[in-house]
């Protein structure tokens, strides 16, 4: 099972990352999506992560890849179907990732089709989503693995990455869960390059 991954995709980490907390053998191919033709051909949508399983049939969408590696190992409840407080805080949190990554791709633009408008509404939405979960740290500050909790972690660390929002302040159990969590290792070994020494010195 091939895994096309960039180097610092949140959707991809949080993808591989599941892949690795669940023990499912995949291989990580990081590819540059600008130029992978190739992979209109699994993906008309032409982004990463994109899954091949071993029946050949692609999958596109992180949440839809999590959700397939999940029901390989159902037992672990890592991805559980039926839990709809876990899902309904796992899509807020991938909707912060999706804001997150939109807001930095609106300030790469050039300065003449920059819209400080859309920066400031990623960031509105931004404040209220981690002030959100904060408010619901009793059920993601936990060692327990799980999607919810994952992709929590791998938003903060993107948000820190790409000097999203400086969020510690608003969100302090959340920061002091991710101080420890970080350590885990299928975030670890995830991480984008870049990003490993910021932890590090932090
Ligand atoms: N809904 C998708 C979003 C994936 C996505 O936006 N991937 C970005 C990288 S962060 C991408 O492939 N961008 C390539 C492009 O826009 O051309 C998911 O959750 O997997």
């Amino acid at each position: 099972m091939i895994l096309f991954n960039g180097p610092n995709t949140p959707f991809g980490r949080m993808a591989l990352a599941t892949a690795l907390e669940l023990g499912v053998d995949v291989e990580n191919r990081v590819i540059d999506v600008y130029s992978s033709q190739f992979l209109d051909g699994l993906n008309p949508l032409r982004q990463i992560p994109t899954l091949l399983p071993a029946n050949g049939r692609a999958i596109a969408d992180s949440r839809v890849i999590c959700d397939y590696l999940g029901a390989i190992h159902p037992e672990k409840r890592f991805v559980p179907r039926d839990d709809w407080d876990v899902r309904a805080r796992w899509s807020l949190v991938v909707g912060l990732m999706e804001t997150s990554v939109a807001r930095t791709m609106e300030l790469r633009r050039p300065a003449a089709e920059r819209s400080m408008t859309a920066v400031e509404k990623h960031d509105q939405r931004i404040a209220r989503t981690i002030g959100w979960l904060e408010a619901e740290a009793s059920e993601l500050c936990s060692d327990i693995p799980r999607i919810d909790r994952l992709a929590t972690a791998v938003v903060l660390e993107y948000m820190d990455f790409r000097s999203v929002r400086d969020w510690r302040a608003d969100a302090p159990r959340l920061a002091r869960w991710l101080e420890a969590e970080t350590s885990r290792p299928c975030l670890a070994v995830s991480r984008p390059r870049e990003a490993q020494n910021a932890v590090s010195s932090r």
